[in-house]
């Protein structure tokens, strides 16, 4: 199955709930001023956020559309475009060839949103652009962690440097980065572990592993990517703020949008913080990520 039938697949159920809720808006009656209020407060309980809502009632506002223009096609089509204007500058590809080598991008979020899977999925489609490849298992923390992150190094062929349980991740990161630059490898690609519950910790843990790369090259991290699970909804705005805060986030990748109705969030978070979204996640194989591509997200999303 191609990514684009299987991105289909996995915004199934998001797409349902918009399109299904905004129909029932305008089979209720003949579109009337209520109407539009009506619209607000479902987009509002749906998840693109309420800066859409804003900006959607304003242009809708500011356009004076006459009673019989407020058709449920033509708030579909408005509606497609905004999200269309905010998702087309996000979009970014991430398998370009980089300025650098090695390119180093350290992984980043809460635990359990994917980051290792990312990872894999990452080096597998990198490998298959005949790319050198080294990871750094800087999560430590866990045995469980450093055995997953190994057997996907496996599974895909790439190496990997890890220490052994509870060594200090800055000091891996640091190893890999090394091995990358005396060994010509083309990326360096860092997993980190996510203990929220621990943001102190985290955030000292954080730093130090971009101070230990600053030292070898003060350019680096050339990516910090945060990786974020799109069933948790809105509460993937509050991580990007607390990780905003250790660090500037280059890039977001979005798992998981196979097990959620609340896709929507994608959008929210891209009007919101207008960080590229470098892939999306929709299933737990090795070839369930791919580029993030504006119009196929918005194709499946509303026309489903
Ligand atoms: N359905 C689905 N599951 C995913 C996706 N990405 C990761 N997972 C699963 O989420 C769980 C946690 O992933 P993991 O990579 O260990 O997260 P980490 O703690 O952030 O490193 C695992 O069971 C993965 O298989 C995805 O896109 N879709
Ligand atoms: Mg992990």
């Amino acid at each position: 199955m191609n990514f684009f039938k299987k991105l289909k697949d996995s915004l199934k159920k998001t797409s349902e709930n918009f399109t299904k809720g905004i129909g029932q808006i305008f089979d209720k009656s003949k579109p009337n001023v209520e109407t539009l209020k009506d619209l607000e407060e479902f987009l509002i309980k749906s998840d693109v956020g309420v800066k859409f809502v804003n900006d959607f009632s304003k242009k809708i506002a500011e356009k004076k559309y006459l009673k019989q223009e407020l058709t449920k096609e033509n708030f579909l089509k408005i509606i497609s475009n905004e999200i269309k204007n905010i998702l087309k500058p996000v979009e970014k590809n991430f398998f370009f060839e980089p300025i650098t080598k090695p390119y180093v991008i350290l992984i980043c979020g809460v635990n359990g949103v994917g980051k290792t899977t990312t990872i894999g999925k990452l080096c597998k489609k990198l490998k298959k652009n005949n790319k050198k490849i080294i990871v750094g298992a800087a999560d430590t923390f866990r045995a469980a962690a450093i055995d997953q992150l190994e057997l996907w190094c496996k599974k895909v062929d790439v190496e990997i440097i890890k220490s052994p349980l509870g060594s200090d991740p800055a000091s891996v990161a640091y190893k890999t980065f090394e091995t990358a630059k005396n060994n010509q490898f083309d990326y360096c690609i860092i997993d980190t572990a996510g203990r929220m519950q621990n943001k102190k910790n985290l955030m000292e843990e954080f730093s130090k592993i971009i101070r230990v790369l600053k030292k070898i090259d003060i350019n680096t991290p050339h990516e910090t990517i945060l990786v974020l699970d799109a069933t948790t909804g809105q509460n993937a705005i509050n991580q990007i703020d607390e990780f905003r805060k250790i660090t500037p986030i280059t890039g977001i990748i979005m798992t998981k949008l196979d097990g959620t109705a609340k896709g929507g969030i994608l959008i929210a978070i891209a009007h919101q913080f207008k960080i590229p979204i470098y892939a999306i996640g929709v299933g737990e194989k090795e070839d369930d990520l791919d580029n993030f591509v504006a119009d196929e997200f918005l194709e499946a999303f509303i026309k489903n």
